[in-house]
């Protein structure tokens, strides 16, 4: 294990904005390194400052290159960003028009822009805490903003998007795309609802769904109501590229809202309130696991589900019984 001092060295240079480093960092705690621990802890009060803004939607509903104008816009106000890409079913602005690869490029040259792709799956019980950490990370470079562009599609996604401060769902018009984004819950969680791809048919329909179904929601005095905003992000002909400013100014109008109200310190609660969960939830396992290695019990246990004379739940219960000693039988021993 890499010790304080060195782990001290890496953290400094992340914290002036060191790209590597971050690259570094990220490998670190998405292998699940030992040394992760260490520098979480030293990366973390250097954290909390940045706007958060969440991007969700179906795939291909133009996250991506929504965030691409986004990011010039933030840029041109003299901002710098982070991009947290959340399992992306397509590259980042692999868009079919080659203006994109070019943008991309551009991004790349540009110290304040810093673009990380991330799988959430494929090891254990880590689905959004490496997300967590990598987030935590761009932060401690000390970007103004860090987007965050997750698939909303199911749970897991939903919940990486309770990270976000600002929250802002993409729908497209066409296959009834709003009622699937109204049905999986994620119109609960938008702050501004997109509508992207506004230049193909039935975009007005969309448009007047998705005002309908806000109209029916009642909103407690000094709430925020989501805004509804169409948008052409991706047009043959740059001028019919439509309603990015508005996204910009819908953005900036909610982070002054959260920051007048005492909506920022749930938010800010509520993420904390989720790292330590998942954070707990690992730790758990791994401790149990640890215990449990070498005696030939992890494999005892196996077998007997799958002969059902057992099952995973009530194993889960003998075991933690013999490591923790509830409230009640402290109370009454
Ligand atoms: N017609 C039209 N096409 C668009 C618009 N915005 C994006 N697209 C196209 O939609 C496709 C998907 O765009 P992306 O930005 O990659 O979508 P995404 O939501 O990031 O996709 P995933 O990350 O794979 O979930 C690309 O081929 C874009 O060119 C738009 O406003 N109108
Ligand atoms: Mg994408």
């Amino acid at each position: 294990m890499k010790n304080e001092k060195i782990i001290n060295e890496m953290v400094q240079k992340l914290l002036s904005g060191d790209r590597r480093m971050a690259a570094r960092l990220i490998t670190l705690v998405e292998d699940e390194a030992e040394e992760n621990h260490e520098a979480m802890k030293q990366i973390y009060p250097h954290t909390g400052k940045a706007a958060i803004v969440g991007i969700t939607g179906s795939a291909g509903s133009g996250k991506s290159c929504l965030i691409d104008h986004l990011i010039r816009k933030f840029r041109q106000q003299g901002k710098t960003i982070g991009v947290v890409a959340v399992d992306p079913s397509s590259p980042f602005s692999g868009g079919a028009f080659l203006g994109d690869r070019i943008r991309l490029q551009s991004h790349s040259s540009d110290d304040g822009v810093y673009i990380r792709s991330m799988a959430s799956r494929g090891y254990l019980g880590g689905l959004t805490r490496s997300t967590h950490d990598v987030i935590r990370i761009i932060e401690a470079m000390g970007r103004d903003i860090v987007i965050v562009e997750t698939l909303g599609a199911g749970q897991d996604e939903i919940d990486v998007i309770h990270i976000a401060q600002t929250c802002v769902v993409v729908t497209t018009p066409g296959m009834g795309d709003e009622i699937q984004a109204l049905k999986a819950g994620l119109m609960e969680i938008a702050d501004i609802i997109v509508l992207n791809k506004a230049d193909l048919d039935g975009a007005n329909t969309c448009i007047k769904n998705l005002q309908a179904s806000l109209s029916i929601t009642s909103f407690e005095e000094g709430e925020w109501v989501p805004q509804v905003i169409p948008t052409v992000a991706v047009a043959s002909k740059p001028e019919d590229i439509r309603g990015i400013d508005e996204l910009v100014s819908g953005i900036l109008e909610h982070q002054k809202y959260l920051h007048i109200s005492n909506a920022l310190e749930r938010v800010k609660f509520e993420r904390v309130e989720q790292e330590l969960g998942l954070i707990f939830k690992d730790e758990l396992q791994k401790i149990i696991f640890k215990g449990l290695k070498g005696t030939g019990k992890k494999k005892k246990y196996i077998k007997s589900i799958l002969e059902g004379k057992n099952d995973p739940y009530s194993v889960v219960e003998e075991i933690l019984g013999s490591y923790l000693i509830t409230d009640g039988e402290r109370r009454n021993g």
